[in-house]
């Protein structure tokens, strides 16, 4: 790990943070959990003042300051010299990481945000239904990764990476809200199988008593 302070991490339970806090474990690098109530932007609106965004997760390491889950994840994985978690440019595979580990927000966990806004959290917006058509588009997006995996155990190299993480997340974060329904059985397959991974159960449980500490709720 770089010389510069420890590396602070700013989450809430069970949201995206559990890709930098599953990332951290597997890599080896020992992140300090500041735990927030959810939704930051309400329940701890002195945050605003750290991330205007009022989203998490947030990574304050030395001058660093990142707001974007999967881009915290390669960063802790590569700071904590965990080259097997990532591939390097040149390397086989190269683009598919990147691919699927940029893919994994922007375009799966996307629509399953306006899902659990829409016909979850917000319900008395009367947009109930577009949230529903947002969970069918979650569905059919995950066709590039179902596809990616049809003989392969992990997405890139042939081994566990970032982007299995970041993908992961999606898929654990589909069970949670009810979106099971639309992951097709090879993925859940993977899913269990990145699951029951030490690395997974040990981060579940760092944030689990880092939110019990903090006395915050989980996110979802
Ligand atoms: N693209 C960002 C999205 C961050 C994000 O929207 N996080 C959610 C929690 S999973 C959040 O903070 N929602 C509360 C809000 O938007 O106020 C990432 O991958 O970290």
């Amino acid at each position: 790990m770089t010389g510069v302070d420890k590396p602070v991490l700013f989450t809430c339970q069970g949201s995206r943070g559990l890709r930098a806090t599953w990332t951290a474990v597997e890599a080896g690098v020992d992140l300090d959990l500041n735990m927030l109530p959810f939704p930051p932007r309400f329940a701890a609106p002195d945050y605003l003042e750290e991330n205007p965004l009022g989203t998490v997760p947030m990574l304050v390491h030395g001058d660093a300051r990142m707001t974007e889950s999967c881009a915290i994840a390669h960063y802790l994985a590569v700071i904590g010299g965990a080259e097997h978690l990532v591939v390097e440019p040149g390397a086989p595979d190269y683009a598919a990481y990147l691919d699927f580990t940029y893919h994994a927000d922007a375009t799966i966990t996307f629509p399953q945000t306006v899902f659990l806004r829409f016909a979850k959290f917000e319900t008395d917006k009367g947009w109930e239904e577009a949230g529903h058509a947002y969970a069918k588009w979650f569905g059919k997006r995950l066709l590039k990764a179902e596809k990616r995996l049809e003989g392969r155990e992990y997405l890139c190299a042939d081994r566990f990476t970032v982007a299995d993480i970041c993908v992961g997340y999606a898929l654990y974060l589909a069970k949670r809200i009810g979106l099971e329904e639309y992951v097709p059985q090879s993925l859940s397959a993977y899913l269990d199988r990145l699951s029951a991974r030490d690395g997974f159960q040990r981060a579940m449980a760092l944030e689990r008593s880092a939110g019990e500490a903090a006395d915050v709720k989980r996110a979802v």
